[in-house]
């Protein structure tokens, strides 16, 4: 039997003709019996295009229906998705292409020139478009006849890659599988309630897991409709979420709809779930959350390698600050550097396996032998305790990563952009608390005496080079950085020092 997650995604499309999948801002809904053909069509188009079984698609695409069938074929036709977020530069894309080697690049038709520079550098067979005018990959697909049914898969066929950065700067494939999506897509459902009933409203960007997979297979695999925002703002959030029954966000989401007034308990009167994930939810928040709503946020945790790991309970009790336990199926443990368990209330580092945990790096074997202990658990990097119930709680990070809205910036990738700018002879770059994104992402250069350093000057030459958001927000130009005696760079006596910069 094929074990294709998209074998099990179709089979629990509701039966009723009208029922919607993907309700949009404007234009015609996308209705469950339409997802099947469309994606076929798809599938034959890309296939036109070369693109066999375990081939990679990369997609660099704006948010919309036909993004999500673009996803869907690419399962229906055992193809590896590989979707990248959409502000990276063209330079950050390169790099995912020389790695991933797809046989095509989706991109967007504003990106077409850049695109397939980009792809004859790269040796791509295909550059594609996924908009609908002529040429277009939706245009093949309308004039395609469609693919026949979908491709028999194994769990452990992949799926997906989806890249992380990493400590070292260089971003790493993280390799999902059939089998490890389609576990915990029904682990959530089930966990969370989910049912044809549900209204999901929907605002995440659809190149991470948070959007892509948690979101969307939660509604896909319970029948459930969608509304389908192009991006977040609290203004069209709050004008829907009369209408949705479950709402899935990072906390920006939610701090940024408490800063709304109009963000009342009524806007909330029929959301019978706000979940947040992706990075911490602050105390204060689930508390003013509930103060301004009656409800209480359920917070969980995952991860790119591992998808949803823990959770906090749909009818237990939700504790701010935690991440609940272990979801059914997977298990955590925190353990000292050499993988030891310790004792329950102790900090240590997060470890889990699972049928979700990842098949490793993408043509990286020995980073991937590094992450995992011989026992096969995978070691996550973030550093929790457990109480005596198995409840687990958040403490720290062992890796050198920030967290800006949701968005994953590790710092040594911001500190070589920076190191390679004339006049700078070093930097370092952390978090520190920010209003907005929870953490800020903070720079501090040291001149190397050339020429006259200026913040805003340095800013302006990252911009071709490293995405937006993982820009620093600040820039300090200062003598020299903190060092311990090893020459370290002390990066917690700069957060320190940096404290109050977004706060005041
Ligand atoms: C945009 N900007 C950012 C961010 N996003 N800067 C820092 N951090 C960010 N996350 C930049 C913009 O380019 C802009 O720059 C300025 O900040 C403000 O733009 P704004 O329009 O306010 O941004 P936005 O469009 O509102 O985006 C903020 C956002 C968005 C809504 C928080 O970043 C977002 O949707 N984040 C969710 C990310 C996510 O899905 N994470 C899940 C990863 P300027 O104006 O100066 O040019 S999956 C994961 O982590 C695991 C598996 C898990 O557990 O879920
Ligand atoms: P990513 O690499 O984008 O998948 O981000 C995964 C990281 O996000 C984890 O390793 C954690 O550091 C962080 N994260 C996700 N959910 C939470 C949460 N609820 N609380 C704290 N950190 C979280």
């Amino acid at each position: 039997m094929s074990e294709n997650l998209y074998a099990l995604i179709t089979a629990q499309f509701p039966t009723d003709p009208a029922a919607v999948f993907l309700e949009v801002e404007s234009g015609p809904p996308l209705l469950y019996r339409e997802v099947d053909g469309r994606a076929a069509r798809i599938a034959a188009a890309l296939a036109a295009h070369g693109a066999v079984r375990g081939d990679r698609i990369v997609a660099q695409v704006d948010k919309s229906p036909d993004a999500v069938l673009l996803y869907l074929a690419c399962l229906r036709a055992g193809l590896v998705f590989v979707p990248l977020n959409t502000a990276y530069t063209a330079q950050e894309v390169a790099f995912f292409l020389s790695d991933a080697e797809p046989a095509a690049f989706v991109c967007r038709d504003a990106d077409r020139e850049t695109a397939e520079a980009l792809g004859r550098e790269a040796g791509i067979g295909a550059v594609l478009t996924l908009g609908d005018g002529a040429g277009t990959l939706l245009d093949a697909a309308g004039r395609a006849r469609p693919a026949g049914p979908s491709v028999a898969r194994r769990a452990d066929d992949l799926a997906a890659i989806l890249y992380t950065s990493g400590t070292t700067g260089r971003p790493k494939g993280a390799m999902l599988t059939h089998g490890n999506l389609a576990s915990n897509a029904l682990v959530l459902r089930d966990y969370w309630g989910f049912t044809s009933g549900d209204v999901l409203l929907h605002a995440l960007p659809i190149y991470h897991v948070h959007g892509l997979f948690v979101a969307l297979h939660c509604a896909l695999l319970s029948g459930a409709r969608v509304i389908f925002q192009k991006g977040f703002a609290a203004e069209t959030a709050i004008a829907r979420l009369p209408d949705a029954t479950v709402m899935m966000g990072v906390p920006t989401y939610y701090t940024r709809l408490l800063d709304a007034p109009e963000f009342t308990a009524e806007a909330t009167r029929n959301v019978r779930l706000f979940i947040s994930g992706s990075a911490p939810l602050l105390e204060e928040t689930f508390a003013a959350f509930e103060a301004r709503t009656g409800k209480r946020i359920l917070e969980r945790y995952g991860m790119t390698e591992v998808g949803m790991a823990c959770s906090n309970p749909l009818d237990g009790e939700r504790i701010a600050g935690t991440v609940g336990f272990a979801l059914p199926g997977v298990s955590v443990r925190v353990a000292d550097e050499t993988g030891r368990e310790v004792p329950r209330g102790t900090a240590g580092v997060l470890e889990m396996t699972g049928p979700n945990v990842f098949a490793g790096y993408w043509r990286l074997p020995e980073k991937t032998a590094e992450e995992f202990r011989p026992d096969g658990y995978f070691v996550s990097g973030d550093m929790a305790q457990m109480d005596d119930s198995g409840r687990v709680t958040i403490v720290g990070r062992a890796k050198d990563l920030i967290i800006s809205g949701g968005l994953n910036v590790y710092p040594k990738e911001v500190e070589q952009c920076l190191d390679a700018l004339p006049g700078v002879r070093e930097s370092a770059v952390f978090g520190v608390a920010h209003p907005d994104f929870g953490e800020g992402v903070t720079g501090v250069v040291v001149p190397d005496g050339s020429v006259q350093l200026d913040p805003e000057a340095l800013l302006d030459s990252l911009a071709g080079r490293l995405a937006r958001f993982k820009q620093p927000k600040r820039i300090v130009v200062v003598d020299e950085i903190p060092r311990n005696a090893m020459g370290k760079v002390q990066k917690k006596a700069l957060r320190d020092r940096y404290t109050n910069i977004y706060t005041g």
